[in-house]
């Protein structure tokens, strides 16, 4: 009798993924429901999907649901997670949704030391929309709104929303992945995992951001795109640990 070694998680539903090849999305969602699983929590899991590309997670993964506006995850993640103390509330937010229309919600509820978690899909661009420059675009970096490239003097810098969360009082814990190579996807798994055992020990505001390719909106293929993201995106965004207040857990 052969020996099952892979198959669907339980929390991912049978249907194919719409994203484009090579898109990390589809990577973080099976990560997503292979952590539900593991932890057993799929049960009493409310996952807050965002307006971007991943606006049909819920078509993917086979949990409770509840879409938030562009921006708003942090603010409807506090109110499900406050009314409902016992489930385990994350919302999955690309960088558009989280680091410019969102960025308030977002500090305020680390601030606040919120009990929720947030899986934050850093791709350098708004996907969805066509690939416009986000905050996260690297300098340099061409979009369909900086065509010659992002230009530090008039466009600003690549925000490092991740850090400045990290000063907050009530962060808990807030580390960097990316999903481009065997190793950063089994790391990304690993902080998927501590940011859920966080929520689920009731210590607070837990986030990982996962730095992820758009091969569509960058103009690469697949390959080319994992490859940006090793060899210049995570040089920019350095993958880490970013903050850690909860230790072994
Ligand atoms: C209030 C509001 N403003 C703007 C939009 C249009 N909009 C939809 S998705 C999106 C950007 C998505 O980019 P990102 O959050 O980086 O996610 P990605 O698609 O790259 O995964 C924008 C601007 C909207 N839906 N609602
Ligand atoms: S446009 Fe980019 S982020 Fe959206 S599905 Fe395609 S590759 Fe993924």
């Amino acid at each position: 009798m052969p020996k099952k070694i892979f198959q669907r998680p339980r929390y991912l539903k049978d249907t194919v993924f719409h994203y484009c090849p090579g898109c990390g999305h589809s990577i973080i969602h099976r990560l997503i429901a292979e952590v539900l699983e593991e932890l057993d929590i799929g049960e009493k899991a409310i996952g807050v999907p965002p307006a971007g590309c991943a606006v049909l997670a819920y078509n993917y993964l086979d949990i409770d649901m509840a879409e938030a506006a562009h921006g708003r995850g942090a603010a409807v993640a506090t109110g499900i997670k406050r009314v409902l103390p016992d489930r385990i509330v994350f919302t999955y937010q690309g960088d558009g949704d989280i680091a410019a229309i969102g960025t308030a919600e977002t500090i305020h509820a680390a601030n606040r030391g919120e009990n929720i978690t947030i899986v934050f899909v850093n791709n350098g661009v708004y996907g969805m929309t066509g690939g416009q420059m986000a905050p996260t675009t690297l300098i340099g970096q061409s979009s369909t709104t900086t065509p010659g490239g992002r230009d530090l003097m008039r466009d600003g810098g690549p925000i490092d929303l991740s850090e400045m969360l990290a000063i907050t009082n009530g962060s808990v814990y807030i580390e960097r992945t990316a999903v481009n190579s065997p190793k950063n996807i089994r790391q990304t798994k690993r902080a998927l995992t501590k940011a859920f055992k966080i929520q689920m020990a009731g210590l607070g505001f837990s986030l990982v951001e996962i730095l992820s390719p758009c091969p569509t909106n960058w103009k690469m293929s697949p390959v080319e795109s994992h490859r940006w993201v090793g060899e210049t995106t995570s040089t920019i965004y350095p993958l880490k640990v970013i903050k850690d207040k909860a230790g072994d857990i």
